[in-house]
């Protein structure tokens, strides 16, 4: 006899699924704890450049759930610490544009390129990582673009949080279809400004959003926020020098206050879909050797860079620019980035 309806919508009561269950995949903490997955490469994975099959369930797991996962230990400090070296110069020299330095949401955060040059400052495990490339086919399907290269920088002493926001602006399916490595050339937590985030947002769309008509910052409506706080709210993750944020786009987030004295500085890489119609690229400094040099640590790891190689010295002036590319302009059912 076929089930009436009432028999249909009646779950069984509150027993775990394999999700919840504790003793099945350990190191995923509970949704309820509102801790990022960490996935931490063994040394042979590290030496291979792919994560293992049980880091991959890990890893997804993470990411469709929660939409960020911290890759722990991918890089070695030493590397960014010479890079945060450059930004330091490179930090003083912005400041001097005193108001006309556009400021992030209005907060004391700026937007910064890293250094692709000169060639001592380029990193094979910053800019060629092999496990963030793996992280991104996996998450996006085979053949993802990379087209974004930009930076945040929280400046020393702030004072002022940015709004809750997703950096998702434009229309997109409910999918991952973009997702962005952040790696901090510091120690980030609390104290210094580590990125809030707000974990399994990105399955929200444009309805949580204010409009963005024509153009320009949208974020968070407040009744969403509000909504939020009360189960899963924002929170500062601690995300250790050498670990790579790994985020869906659509992740609410915010920019926060750096209470400490030193600057917080964080690239992003950005990688798209390859069904995804973008028209975003990176600039890169001509004759340089840098372009052979991506294409070379790109080819074999299914990454796809779209660029647009420019001559050096207008690379050095538009590093630092505020619209990290040139050609952020909706395209196909208007999908930009
Ligand atoms: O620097 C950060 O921590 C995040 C900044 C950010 O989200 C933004 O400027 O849109």
């Amino acid at each position: 006899m076929a089930p009436s309806v009432n028999q249909i919508v009646e779950l069984p009561s509150k027993k775990l699924n394999s999700s919840e269950d504790p003793s099945y995949m350990p190191e995923l903490p509970h949704k309820s704890l509102n801790i990022p997955v960490k996935v931490k490469p063994s040394p042979e994975e590290l030496a291979k450049g792919r994560f293992n099959d049980a880091n991959i369930k890990l890893f997804l797991s993470g990411m469709h759930r929660d939409g960020v996962v911290i890759l722990e230990d991918v890089i070695d400090p030493a590397h960014l610490d010479k890079i945060n070296e450059f930004m330091v110069q490179d930090t003083e020299k912005e400041l001097k544009k005193g108001e006309a330095l556009h400021r992030n949401f209005g907060a004391e955060n700026i937007q910064q390129g890293p250094p692709l040059v000169p060639s001592e400052y380029f990193f094979d495990d910053v800019y060629l990582n092999e496990l963030l490339f793996h992280a991104a086919t996996l998450y996006l399907g085979p053949n993802p673009t990379w087209n974004m290269i930009t930076g945040n920088n929280a400046l020393p002493n702030g004072t002022r949080r940015q709004p809750v926001h997703s950096d998702a602006m434009c229309n997109h399916p409910p999918a991952p279809f973009y997702a962005i490595g952040n790696i901090y050339t510091v120690d980030a937590s609390p104290e210094n400004g580590s990125t809030e985030i707000w974990l399994g947002t990105h399955v929200y769309n444009s309805e949580a959003q204010t409009p963005r008509r024509p153009k320009g910052d949208t974020n968070i409506l407040d009744e969403f926020v509000e909504e939020r706080k009360k189960t899963l709210p924002g929170f500062q993750p601690v995300v250790k020098k050498g670990s790579i944020l790994f985020r869906d786009m659509r992740t609410w987030h915010a920019g926060m206050p750096n209470k400490s004295d030193t600057m917080r500085f964080m690239i992003a890489l950005g990688f798209s879909a390859r069904w995804w119609h973008g028209t975003a690229r990176f600039r890169l400094p001509s004759k340089t050797g840098t372009y052979e040099r991506l294409m070379h640590g790109t080819k074999s790891h299914g990454i796809v860079p779209l660029v647009n190689e420019i001559p050096l010295e207008e690379y050095n002036e538009m590093r630092d620019a505020h619209d990290f590319n040139d050609s952020e302009k909706a395209t196909w059912e208007s999908e930009v980035f």
